[in-house]
């Protein structure tokens, strides 16, 4: 058993924070609309239901002046922020309001004396890995009643959104995930290749892995079942040992025949947690977060931390829907073959317009794990837009494809950038050949100079 305390000033603020929320009969929550924030926005509006506390949730993209313009026309005189709202921490005193932010992006700015701030950075804590939006909405949750410590399911699948599950847990994850462990609420999963869910289902729409001749193909799966002597209607979770070891090593043998390197072979296998009771893993339940959000319907979300089983039927079917157009753009796409060129590999995505979800299928599954793919969208009004993406492989062998991408773009009139492993950039579309031509010499001389 790992034992963790949380940080002394961190519990103050909670009980703090816990003190305003007790104060109030109406809360407006702001959170932001991606797994993490679906996830973290929905554990305090139940947090609030059950306080019997009236609240609305409003769940946005970014926060801008438009967000905080709504936040000041708010009927609440209390708003309560979650995964959002460091950005803006200096100017939220302006509000005239009692406001709580609970978020993890790291941040220069400093909170006025009035706001109640809490961020995994104030106690030393790493927010990008070691705690996210959900973690700290739970965390208030449990201190304003321990029964909602059932909640813990729900953030794990922000938690998971926010890949904070990647290396297990760390930081404030662990309190929380020692915590649900102790009360039964969710339990480990030891890795497969096997994609969560119903198979004949998961199967489909699975992209991670993507398995050649199986994702997208129904006459695929049933033979593969067949073989292995599992009906397509079980589900992941209720496997034998036996029998998940089994048609995890048949899907391992195909995606090494595919080129598949063992390191995403292993990435792909990570440890899962299951949530008591929901009849899925956190990642599964993250998925249905950010299908949600994404479509502008993160209420949807506060309805299955609710425990409404409709809402939770009408998140798989939105989730199902949007997997399934990107399973077809990826058969596609495999059809039509990745362009290799001496250091990159490029395919044109823009009949689909998924080009950051194609790259990264792209990069580990479909092309060469040496080389950087990249994914371009001709798109409208004369604009490419390009997505990079490499691997830690490559990062070793001298990539930077934040540095390749800027350079590259600029030289052809446009602009780029973003992480060394995963960067975009915008360009005139009728130069893009010269981009591609210009970012394979870049990424070549990255690889020459790093030789030296
Ligand atoms: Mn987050």
């Amino acid at each position: 058993m790992v034992e963790y305390d949380l940080p002394s000033k961190l519990l103050s603020h909670l009980s703090i924070a816990a003190e305003h929320v007790r104060s109030h009969d109406f809360i407006h929550i702001f959170s932001h609309h991606d797994a993490d924030g679906v996830a973290a926005g929905s554990v305090l509006a139940c947090m609030l239901q059950r306080l019997d506390i009236e609240y609305q949730v409003t769940f946005v993209p970014v926060m801008d002046d438009e967000v905080l313009m709504m936040m000041r026309d708010s009927h609440s005189k209390c708003i309560l922020m979650s995964d959002i709202g460091a950005s803006y921490i200096d100017q939220l005193e302006g509000l005239e309001k009692d406001v709580i932010v609970l978020d993890h992006h790291k941040t220069d700015l400093v909170a006025g004396d009035s706001i109640v701030y809490i961020n995994p950075h104030l106690y030393d804590i790493d927010g990008m890995t070691s705690g996210c939006g959900s973690t700290l909405a739970l965390l208030l949750a449990v201190t304003v009643d321990e029964e909602n410590w059932d909640l813990a399911r729900y953030a794990f699948a922000g938690i998971a959104g926010d890949r904070q599950l990647i290396n297990g847990f760390t930081g404030l994850n662990i309190y929380v995930g020692e915590e649900a462990k102790k009360r039964g609420l969710i339990s480990v999963i030891e890795g497969s290749l096997i994609p969560p869910g119903t198979l004949s289902q998961s199967l489909y729409v699975s992209t991670e892995p993507y398995i050649r001749g199986i994702s997208g193909s129904s006459t695929g799966i049933k033979a593969l079942l067949d073989e292995a002597g599992i009906d397509q209607t079980r589900d992941f979770l209720d496997l034998t040992e036996d029998e998940r070891h089994r048609l995890s090593s048949m899907i391992a043998v195909k995606l090494l025949s595919q080129g598949v390197s063992l390191q995403t072979l292993e990435e792909t296998s990570r440890t899962r947690y299951a949530l008591k009771d929901l009849g899925m893993d956190a990642e599964t339940l993250s998925g249905l977060f950010n299908a949600c959000g994404r479509e502008k319907m993160g209420g949807i979300g506060v309805g299955i931390c609710l425990g409404n089983k409709d809402s939770l039927a009408y998140a798989r079917e939105l989730n199902y829907n949007s997997k399934k157009d990107v399973i077809e753009a990826t058969v596609e796409l495999d059809r039509m073959k990745v362009t290799p060129m001496e250091n990159i590999q490029f395919f044109d995505s823009t009949s689909s317009g998924f080009t950051g979800i194609l790259c990264n299928i792209v990069m580990h599954f479909i092309g060469d794990p040496k080389k950087p793919t990249i994914g371009v969208n001709f798109g409208e009004e004369g604009t490419a837009k390009a997505s990079a993406r490499g691997t830690w492989d490559q990062l070793d062998r001298g990539i930077d494809l934040s540095l390749a991408m800027k350079a590259a773009s600029e030289s052809v009139g446009g602009q780029g950038g973003g992480h060394r492993i995963a960067s975009g950039a915008n360009f005139p579309s009728i130069r893009g050949q010269e981009f591609l031509k210009n970012l394979d010499a870049i990424i070549g001389e990255q690889l020459v100079n790093h030789a030296k």
